[in-house]
Protein backbone atom coordinates (compact mmCIF):
# COMPACT_ATOMS: atom_id res chain seq x y z
CA UNK A 1 0.00 0.00 0.00
CA UNK A 2 2.87 2.49 1.11
CA UNK A 3 4.86 1.04 -1.87
CA UNK A 4 2.11 2.52 -3.83
CA UNK A 5 2.12 6.23 -3.11
CA UNK A 6 6.04 6.39 -2.32
CA UNK A 7 9.42 7.22 -3.81
CA UNK A 8 12.93 7.29 -1.59
CA UNK A 9 15.41 9.21 -2.32
CA UNK A 10 18.21 8.43 -0.53
CA UNK A 11 21.07 11.28 -0.84
CA UNK A 12 23.95 9.44 -1.06
CA UNK A 13 26.95 12.48 -0.03
CA UNK A 14 28.31 15.26 -2.00
CA UNK A 15 32.11 15.14 -1.91
CA UNK A 16 32.73 12.96 1.14
CA UNK A 17 35.29 15.10 2.13
CA UNK A 18 34.14 14.65 6.00
CA UNK A 19 34.89 11.60 5.90
CA UNK A 20 38.40 11.05 3.88
CA UNK A 21 39.99 9.19 3.68
CA UNK A 22 37.79 6.05 3.41
CA UNK A 23 35.71 8.18 0.48
CA UNK A 24 38.97 7.93 -1.33
CA UNK A 25 38.32 5.35 -3.06
CA UNK A 26 34.59 4.88 -3.08
CA UNK A 27 31.39 6.60 -2.77
CA UNK A 28 30.02 7.60 0.74
CA UNK A 29 26.96 5.13 0.60
CA UNK A 30 29.61 2.03 -0.61
CA UNK A 31 31.50 2.81 2.77
CA UNK A 32 31.39 -0.02 5.00
CA UNK A 33 30.10 -0.15 8.63
CA UNK A 34 29.87 -2.34 11.41
CA UNK A 35 32.03 -5.09 10.37
CA UNK A 36 29.98 -5.96 7.49
CA UNK A 37 27.24 -3.71 6.00
CA UNK A 38 27.69 -0.19 3.90
CA UNK A 39 26.60 2.94 4.84
CA UNK A 40 23.87 3.21 2.16
CA UNK A 41 21.99 -0.01 4.02
CA UNK A 42 20.72 1.30 6.85
CA UNK A 43 18.31 3.76 4.61
CA UNK A 44 17.29 1.22 2.37
CA UNK A 45 16.75 -1.53 5.40
CA UNK A 46 14.57 1.23 7.15
CA UNK A 47 12.53 1.58 3.65
CA UNK A 48 12.21 -2.10 3.35
CA UNK A 49 10.94 -2.75 6.76
CA UNK A 50 8.35 0.82 6.29
CA UNK A 51 7.22 -1.38 3.04
CA UNK A 52 8.66 1.00 0.49
CA UNK A 53 10.75 -0.82 -2.35
CA UNK A 54 11.28 2.03 -4.60
CA UNK A 55 14.23 3.57 -4.17
CA UNK A 56 16.79 5.89 -5.89
CA UNK A 57 20.66 6.72 -4.07
CA UNK A 58 22.46 10.08 -5.97
CA UNK A 59 25.90 9.63 -5.63
CA UNK A 60 28.71 12.48 -6.42
CA UNK A 61 29.98 9.89 -8.11
CA UNK A 62 29.51 5.51 -9.39
CA UNK A 63 32.07 3.55 -7.11
CA UNK A 64 32.06 0.19 -8.69
CA UNK A 65 31.87 -1.33 -5.41
CA UNK A 66 28.42 1.06 -4.29
CA UNK A 67 27.14 -0.29 -7.86
CA UNK A 68 28.57 -4.20 -6.92
CA UNK A 69 27.25 -3.91 -3.62
CA UNK A 70 23.79 -2.83 -4.62
CA UNK A 71 23.43 -5.25 -7.65
CA UNK A 72 24.34 -8.45 -5.59
CA UNK A 73 22.16 -7.51 -2.44
CA UNK A 74 18.82 -5.99 -3.43
CA UNK A 75 17.15 -8.68 -5.53
CA UNK A 76 13.58 -8.12 -6.46
CA UNK A 77 10.70 -10.51 -7.69
CA UNK A 78 10.66 -10.17 -11.28
CA UNK A 79 6.87 -9.14 -10.56
CA UNK A 80 7.69 -6.83 -8.15
CA UNK A 81 7.56 -2.95 -8.70
CA UNK A 82 10.32 -2.73 -6.18
CA UNK A 83 13.87 -1.27 -7.40
CA UNK A 84 17.29 0.04 -5.44
CA UNK A 85 18.86 2.37 -8.80
CA UNK A 86 22.12 4.39 -7.83
CA UNK A 87 21.98 7.83 -9.76
CA UNK A 88 25.45 9.51 -10.08
CA UNK A 89 25.82 13.05 -10.80
CA UNK A 90 26.20 13.56 -14.69
CA UNK A 91 27.94 15.81 -17.02
CA UNK A 92 25.35 17.10 -19.64
CA UNK A 93 25.00 20.34 -22.02
CA UNK A 94 22.76 21.94 -19.47
CA UNK A 95 25.13 21.25 -16.24
CA UNK A 96 28.62 20.96 -15.08
CA UNK A 97 29.13 17.99 -13.54
CA UNK A 98 28.83 17.82 -9.61
CA UNK A 99 25.39 17.96 -7.33
CA UNK A 100 26.27 21.17 -6.02
CA UNK A 101 24.12 20.55 -2.99
CA UNK A 102 21.13 17.90 -1.89
CA UNK A 103 18.16 20.13 -3.37
CA UNK A 104 20.41 20.44 -6.94
CA UNK A 105 20.85 16.66 -6.76
CA UNK A 106 17.43 15.93 -6.57
CA UNK A 107 16.93 18.71 -9.25
CA UNK A 108 19.09 17.22 -11.55
CA UNK A 109 17.47 13.61 -11.38
CA UNK A 110 14.10 14.60 -11.25
CA UNK A 111 13.57 13.66 -14.78
CA UNK A 112 14.12 9.85 -13.43
CA UNK A 113 11.83 10.25 -10.63
CA UNK A 114 8.81 11.52 -12.83
CA UNK A 115 8.55 8.74 -14.73
CA UNK A 116 7.01 6.87 -11.55
CA UNK A 117 3.85 6.75 -9.89
CA UNK A 118 3.90 8.11 -6.98
CA UNK A 119 2.13 10.82 -4.47
CA UNK A 120 4.72 11.18 -1.95
CA UNK A 121 8.32 11.78 -1.75
CA UNK A 122 10.46 10.29 1.32
CA UNK A 123 14.15 12.47 1.21
CA UNK A 124 16.45 10.40 3.46
CA UNK A 125 19.88 10.99 4.35
CA UNK A 126 22.70 8.59 3.69
CA UNK A 127 25.02 9.22 6.67
CA UNK A 128 22.70 8.64 9.76
CA UNK A 129 22.46 5.02 11.88
CA UNK A 130 18.75 4.74 13.19
CA UNK A 131 15.82 2.48 12.47
CA UNK A 132 12.98 4.20 12.12
CA UNK A 133 9.48 2.85 10.99
CA UNK A 134 9.08 5.62 8.05
CA UNK A 135 5.13 4.20 7.27
CA UNK A 136 4.15 6.18 10.53
CA UNK A 137 5.97 9.41 9.60
CA UNK A 138 4.10 8.57 6.00
CA UNK A 139 0.69 7.91 7.59
CA UNK A 140 0.90 11.52 10.22
CA UNK A 141 1.96 13.71 7.08
CA UNK A 142 -1.49 12.05 5.18
CA UNK A 143 -3.48 12.23 8.47
CA UNK A 144 -2.84 15.74 8.67
CA UNK A 145 -2.89 17.09 5.28
CA UNK A 146 0.39 18.92 5.25
CA UNK A 147 2.65 19.60 2.13
CA UNK A 148 5.98 18.80 4.10
CA UNK A 149 6.43 16.90 6.44
CA UNK A 150 10.78 17.17 8.33
CA UNK A 151 11.04 14.22 10.64
CA UNK A 152 12.47 16.07 14.41
CA UNK A 153 14.51 14.99 17.34
CA UNK A 154 15.44 16.99 20.65
CA UNK A 155 18.96 17.77 20.82
CA UNK A 156 21.29 19.52 23.40
CA UNK A 157 22.70 23.31 22.84
CA UNK A 158 25.96 21.57 22.00
CA UNK A 159 24.74 19.58 19.17
CA UNK A 160 22.01 22.29 17.89
CA UNK A 161 24.18 24.40 16.02
CA UNK A 162 24.98 21.68 13.39
CA UNK A 163 21.21 20.85 12.56
CA UNK A 164 18.58 22.54 11.38
CA UNK A 165 16.40 23.93 14.34
CA UNK A 166 12.91 24.60 14.02
CA UNK A 167 9.78 25.62 16.49
CA UNK A 168 6.42 24.07 15.96
CA UNK A 169 2.88 25.20 17.09
CA UNK A 170 0.51 22.65 19.49
CA UNK A 171 -0.96 20.33 16.12
CA UNK A 172 2.97 20.32 15.34
CA UNK A 173 3.23 22.56 12.51
CA UNK A 174 6.14 24.33 11.80
CA UNK A 175 6.31 27.84 12.93
CA UNK A 176 9.86 28.89 12.29
CA UNK A 177 12.99 27.31 11.02
CA UNK A 178 16.77 28.36 11.49
CA UNK A 179 19.75 25.76 9.52
CA UNK A 180 22.70 25.94 11.99
CA UNK A 181 22.05 28.60 14.29
CA UNK A 182 24.99 30.29 16.25
CA UNK A 183 25.13 29.39 19.59
CA UNK A 184 24.51 33.19 20.78
CA UNK A 185 21.22 32.90 18.90
CA UNK A 186 20.28 29.73 20.39
CA UNK A 187 17.91 31.10 24.16
CA UNK A 188 14.99 31.87 21.26
CA UNK A 189 14.94 28.31 20.16
CA UNK A 190 14.17 26.21 23.08
CA UNK A 191 11.11 24.30 22.73
CA UNK A 192 8.78 22.30 24.97
CA UNK A 193 9.79 18.63 24.31
CA UNK A 194 9.04 15.79 26.89
CA UNK A 195 10.25 15.34 30.54
CA UNK A 196 12.35 12.68 29.39
CA UNK A 197 14.18 15.15 27.06
CA UNK A 198 14.52 17.62 29.10
CA UNK A 199 16.23 15.47 32.16
CA UNK A 200 18.99 14.84 29.14
CA UNK A 201 19.15 19.07 28.54
CA UNK A 202 17.47 18.42 24.80
CA UNK A 203 15.45 21.47 24.39
CA UNK A 204 16.45 22.15 20.87
CA UNK A 205 14.08 20.38 18.01
CA UNK A 206 16.49 19.50 14.96
CA UNK A 207 16.05 18.73 11.89
CA UNK A 208 16.97 15.14 10.95
CA UNK A 209 17.09 16.17 7.72
CA UNK A 210 14.28 13.31 6.51
CA UNK A 211 12.15 15.15 4.46
CA UNK A 212 8.31 14.09 3.00
CA UNK A 213 6.99 16.09 -0.04
CA UNK A 214 4.20 16.46 -1.82
CA UNK A 215 5.05 15.53 -5.52
CA UNK A 216 3.10 18.25 -7.35
CA UNK A 217 4.96 20.33 -4.94
CA UNK A 218 8.21 19.01 -5.27
CA UNK A 219 8.11 19.49 -8.81
CA UNK A 220 7.08 22.73 -8.47
CA UNK A 221 9.92 23.95 -5.76
CA UNK A 222 12.66 22.06 -8.41
CA UNK A 223 11.68 24.23 -10.84
CA UNK A 224 13.36 27.00 -9.35
CA UNK A 225 16.53 26.79 -10.05
CA UNK A 226 18.17 28.81 -7.32
CA UNK A 227 17.72 26.93 -4.67
CA UNK A 228 20.80 24.38 -3.72
CA UNK A 229 20.11 22.57 -0.40
CA UNK A 230 16.98 21.91 1.30
CA UNK A 231 18.03 22.91 4.67
CA UNK A 232 19.46 26.05 3.86
CA UNK A 233 17.24 26.75 1.26
CA UNK A 234 13.98 25.07 0.24
CA UNK A 235 12.63 24.50 3.84
CA UNK A 236 13.77 27.97 5.61
CA UNK A 237 11.58 29.35 2.43
CA UNK A 238 8.83 27.32 2.46
CA UNK A 239 7.03 26.46 6.06
CA UNK A 240 4.85 29.77 5.97
CA UNK A 241 3.88 29.24 2.09
CA UNK A 242 3.15 25.08 2.83
CA UNK A 243 1.82 23.46 5.71
CA UNK A 244 5.03 21.58 7.31
CA UNK A 245 4.45 18.66 9.95
CA UNK A 246 7.17 18.11 12.41
CA UNK A 247 6.91 14.60 13.17
CA UNK A 248 8.60 13.70 16.24
CA UNK A 249 11.15 10.84 16.97
CA UNK A 250 12.94 9.74 20.07
CA UNK A 251 14.41 6.70 19.47
CA UNK A 252 18.33 6.38 18.68
CA UNK A 253 19.69 8.39 15.86
CA UNK A 254 22.95 9.75 14.97
CA UNK A 255 24.94 11.46 12.31
CA UNK A 256 27.90 9.43 11.18
CA UNK A 257 29.04 11.65 8.54
CA UNK A 258 32.38 12.47 9.97
CA UNK A 259 35.81 10.36 11.05
CA UNK A 260 34.60 11.19 14.64
CA UNK A 261 30.97 10.33 14.64
CA UNK A 262 31.66 7.32 12.26
CA UNK A 263 34.27 5.53 14.60
CA UNK A 264 32.19 6.28 18.04
CA UNK A 265 28.78 5.01 16.16
CA UNK A 266 30.85 2.09 15.05
CA UNK A 267 32.41 1.34 19.13
CA UNK A 268 28.86 2.22 20.34
CA UNK A 269 27.72 -1.41 18.56
CA UNK A 270 30.09 -3.68 21.33
CA UNK A 271 27.96 -2.04 24.24
CA UNK A 272 26.06 -4.81 26.08
CA UNK A 273 22.99 -3.60 24.95
CA UNK A 274 23.75 -1.27 21.84
CA UNK A 275 21.52 1.54 20.83
CA UNK A 276 21.45 0.51 17.54
CA UNK A 277 19.45 -3.24 17.44
CA UNK A 278 21.38 -5.35 14.87
CA UNK A 279 19.39 -7.89 16.99
CA UNK A 280 15.71 -7.10 16.29
CA UNK A 281 14.11 -9.36 13.55
CA UNK A 282 11.72 -6.77 12.94
CA UNK A 283 14.27 -3.80 12.40
CA UNK A 284 16.87 -5.99 10.42
CA UNK A 285 19.30 -4.45 8.19
CA UNK A 286 20.11 -5.85 5.09
CA UNK A 287 23.76 -6.89 3.13
CA UNK A 288 24.77 -8.70 0.60
CA UNK A 289 24.71 -12.41 1.81
CA UNK A 290 28.08 -13.42 1.18
CA UNK A 291 28.44 -17.34 2.43
CA UNK A 292 31.26 -16.67 3.96
CA UNK A 293 32.84 -19.30 6.53
CA UNK A 294 32.90 -19.25 10.50
CA UNK A 295 34.97 -17.35 12.34
CA UNK A 296 37.82 -19.04 13.68
CA UNK A 297 39.93 -17.81 17.16
CA UNK A 298 42.55 -19.03 18.66
CA UNK A 299 44.29 -18.23 21.85
CA UNK A 300 42.45 -14.50 22.04
CA UNK A 301 40.93 -12.86 25.13
CA UNK A 302 38.20 -11.01 23.64
CA UNK A 303 36.07 -7.90 25.86
CA UNK A 304 33.04 -6.04 24.34
CA UNK A 305 34.41 -7.20 20.46
CA UNK A 306 31.80 -7.55 17.64
CA UNK A 307 33.48 -10.24 14.57
CA UNK A 308 31.84 -10.85 12.13
CA UNK A 309 32.27 -13.74 9.45
CA UNK A 310 35.10 -15.52 7.92
CA UNK A 311 37.78 -14.08 10.48
CA UNK A 312 41.02 -16.08 11.02
CA UNK A 313 42.06 -14.91 14.80
CA UNK A 314 45.23 -15.58 16.99
CA UNK A 315 45.44 -11.84 18.50
CA UNK A 316 46.88 -11.94 22.29
CA UNK A 317 43.46 -9.98 22.92
CA UNK A 318 40.86 -7.53 21.60
CA UNK A 319 39.07 -5.56 23.45
CA UNK A 320 36.01 -2.53 22.57
CA UNK A 321 36.59 -3.48 18.71
CA UNK A 322 34.94 -4.07 15.63
CA UNK A 323 36.12 -6.65 13.24
CA UNK A 324 35.47 -7.02 10.07
CA UNK A 325 34.58 -10.00 7.46
CA UNK A 326 37.74 -12.02 6.62
CA UNK A 327 40.16 -10.16 8.87
CA UNK A 328 43.57 -11.60 9.77
CA UNK A 329 45.00 -11.05 13.36
CA UNK A 330 48.30 -12.70 14.02
CA UNK A 331 49.71 -14.24 17.46
CA UNK A 332 50.19 -12.25 20.41
CA UNK A 333 48.90 -9.06 18.88
CA UNK A 334 46.49 -6.58 20.79
CA UNK A 335 43.72 -4.15 19.42
CA UNK A 336 41.78 -1.84 21.45
CA UNK A 337 38.90 0.42 20.55
CA UNK A 338 39.47 -0.21 16.79
CA UNK A 339 36.83 -0.43 14.05
CA UNK A 340 38.56 -3.09 11.34
CA UNK A 341 36.63 -3.58 8.00
CA UNK A 342 38.24 -6.56 7.61
CA UNK A 343 39.03 -8.09 3.54
CA UNK A 344 37.42 -8.18 0.35
CA UNK A 345 39.33 -11.69 -0.47
CA UNK A 346 41.53 -14.09 1.14
CA UNK A 347 45.18 -14.85 -0.07
CA UNK A 348 45.99 -18.22 -1.07
CA UNK A 349 48.13 -19.92 1.84
CA UNK A 350 51.39 -19.89 -0.55
CA UNK A 351 50.78 -16.08 -0.73
CA UNK A 352 50.66 -16.05 3.36
CA UNK A 353 53.53 -18.47 3.49
CA UNK A 354 55.84 -16.06 1.08
CA UNK A 355 57.75 -13.25 3.10
CA UNK A 356 58.33 -11.85 0.17
CA UNK A 357 54.41 -11.09 -0.35
CA UNK A 358 52.44 -8.75 2.26
CA UNK A 359 49.93 -10.89 4.20
CA UNK A 360 47.03 -9.21 4.89
CA UNK A 361 45.43 -8.12 8.10
CA UNK A 362 47.41 -7.47 11.47
CA UNK A 363 50.71 -9.46 11.41
CA UNK A 364 52.13 -10.76 14.93
CA UNK A 365 53.23 -8.79 17.81
CA UNK A 366 51.16 -5.83 17.18
CA UNK A 367 49.47 -2.78 18.86
CA UNK A 368 46.73 -1.24 17.86
CA UNK A 369 44.17 1.47 19.40
CA UNK A 370 42.13 3.89 18.60
CA UNK A 371 42.51 3.57 14.83
CA UNK A 372 39.78 2.46 11.80
CA UNK A 373 42.02 0.03 9.43
CA UNK A 374 40.39 0.57 6.27
CA UNK A 375 39.87 -2.76 4.02
CA UNK A 376 42.96 -4.84 2.51
CA UNK A 377 45.42 -3.51 5.02
CA UNK A 378 48.47 -5.26 5.66
CA UNK A 379 49.88 -4.49 8.64
CA UNK A 380 53.03 -6.18 9.17
CA UNK A 381 54.64 -7.55 12.74
CA UNK A 382 55.92 -5.59 15.76
CA UNK A 383 54.09 -2.62 14.21
CA UNK A 384 52.39 -0.06 17.20
CA UNK A 385 49.91 2.10 16.26
CA UNK A 386 48.36 4.20 19.49
CA UNK A 387 45.64 6.89 18.22
CA UNK A 388 44.77 9.36 20.75
CA UNK A 389 43.97 13.42 20.97
CA UNK A 390 47.84 13.48 21.59
CA UNK A 391 48.44 12.29 18.09
CA UNK A 392 48.28 15.95 15.29
CA UNK A 393 45.68 15.87 12.43
CA UNK A 394 48.27 14.88 9.29
CA UNK A 395 47.95 12.63 6.15
CA UNK A 396 50.38 10.46 4.69
CA UNK A 397 50.19 8.26 1.47
CA UNK A 398 49.01 5.29 3.73
CA UNK A 399 47.38 6.97 6.66
CA UNK A 400 45.45 10.21 8.05
CA UNK A 401 44.84 11.22 11.28
CA UNK A 402 41.61 12.53 12.47
CA UNK A 403 40.46 14.03 15.70
CA UNK A 404 42.69 11.77 17.04
CA UNK A 405 41.99 8.92 15.00
CA UNK A 406 44.34 7.01 12.64
CA UNK A 407 42.40 6.06 9.92
CA UNK A 408 44.59 3.25 7.64
CA UNK A 409 43.92 3.89 3.87
CA UNK A 410 42.58 0.54 1.87
CA UNK A 411 45.37 -1.61 0.42
CA UNK A 412 47.95 0.34 2.79
CA UNK A 413 51.03 -1.63 3.54
CA UNK A 414 52.47 -0.44 6.64
CA UNK A 415 56.35 -2.01 7.23
CA UNK A 416 57.19 -4.55 10.17
CA UNK A 417 57.83 -2.27 13.37
CA UNK A 418 56.04 0.86 11.94
CA UNK A 419 55.24 3.38 14.92
CA UNK A 420 52.51 6.03 14.53
P1 LIG B 1 23.78 18.42 6.77
O1 LIG B 1 23.90 17.00 7.15
O2 LIG B 1 24.89 19.36 7.13
O3 LIG B 1 22.39 19.05 7.35
P2 LIG B 1 24.09 18.17 3.99
O4 LIG B 1 25.55 18.31 4.03
O5 LIG B 1 23.32 18.96 2.99
O6 LIG B 1 23.41 18.60 5.29
O7 LIG B 1 23.78 16.62 3.86
C1 LIG B 1 22.52 15.97 3.91
C2 LIG B 1 22.66 14.61 3.27
O8 LIG B 1 22.80 14.77 1.87
C3 LIG B 1 23.91 13.82 3.69
O9 LIG B 1 23.60 12.44 3.66
C4 LIG B 1 24.91 14.13 2.61
O10 LIG B 1 25.85 13.10 2.48
C5 LIG B 1 24.00 14.23 1.40
N1 LIG B 1 24.52 15.15 0.40
C6 LIG B 1 25.11 16.35 0.60
N2 LIG B 1 25.42 16.94 -0.56
C7 LIG B 1 25.04 16.07 -1.53
C8 LIG B 1 25.15 16.07 -2.94
N3 LIG B 1 25.68 17.09 -3.55
N4 LIG B 1 24.69 15.00 -3.62
C9 LIG B 1 24.12 13.96 -2.98
N5 LIG B 1 24.00 13.88 -1.66
C10 LIG B 1 24.45 14.93 -0.93
C11 LIG B 1 21.13 18.47 6.96
C12 LIG B 1 20.04 19.53 7.07
C13 LIG B 1 19.89 19.97 8.53
C14 LIG B 1 19.63 18.74 9.37
C15 LIG B 1 20.73 17.73 9.19
C16 LIG B 1 20.45 16.43 9.92
O11 LIG B 1 20.35 20.63 6.24
O12 LIG B 1 18.82 20.90 8.66
O13 LIG B 1 19.53 19.11 10.73
O14 LIG B 1 20.85 17.39 7.80
O15 LIG B 1 21.54 15.56 9.80
P1 LIG C 1 31.98 -7.83 -0.22
O1 LIG C 1 30.54 -7.49 -0.44
O2 LIG C 1 32.19 -9.25 0.17
O3 LIG C 1 32.67 -6.85 0.65
P2 LIG C 1 32.82 -6.65 -2.66
O4 LIG C 1 31.64 -6.56 -3.55
O5 LIG C 1 33.37 -5.39 -2.12
O6 LIG C 1 32.64 -7.78 -1.59
O7 LIG C 1 33.86 -7.39 -3.48
C1 LIG C 1 35.07 -7.80 -3.06
C2 LIG C 1 35.82 -7.69 -4.33
O8 LIG C 1 37.17 -8.06 -4.14
C3 LIG C 1 35.25 -8.63 -5.37
O9 LIG C 1 34.97 -7.91 -6.52
C4 LIG C 1 36.35 -9.56 -5.62
O10 LIG C 1 36.37 -9.93 -6.95
C5 LIG C 1 37.54 -8.69 -5.30
N1 LIG C 1 38.75 -9.49 -5.14
C6 LIG C 1 38.82 -10.82 -5.06
N2 LIG C 1 40.09 -11.23 -5.02
C7 LIG C 1 40.84 -10.11 -5.10
C8 LIG C 1 42.23 -9.87 -5.12
N3 LIG C 1 43.11 -10.85 -5.08
N4 LIG C 1 42.64 -8.58 -5.17
C9 LIG C 1 41.75 -7.58 -5.23
N5 LIG C 1 40.42 -7.77 -5.22
C10 LIG C 1 39.98 -9.02 -5.17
Amino acid sequence: MINNSVLAIILGGGQGSRLHPLTEQRSKPAVPIAGKYRLVDIPISNCINSDIKRMYVLTQFNSASLNRHIKNTYHFSFFSSAFVDVLAAEQTPDNKGWFQGTADAVRQSMHHFVRHEFDYVLILSGDQLYQMDYAEMINAHVKSKAKISIATIPVNAKDATSFGILKSDDKNVITSFIEKPDASLLPDWTSDVSDDMKSQGRNYLASMGIYIFNRDLLIKLMKDDSTIDFGKEIIPQNIEKHKTLSYQYEGYWTDIGTIDSFFEANLRLTKDIPDFDLYDKKKRIYTRARMLPTTKIAGTILDETVIAEGCIISAGKIEKSVIGIRSRIGDESTVIKTYMMGNDYYQPLSDVENSNISTLGIGARCFIKNAILDKNCCIGDDVRINGGRHLEDTETETYAVRDGIVVIKKNAVIPNGTVI
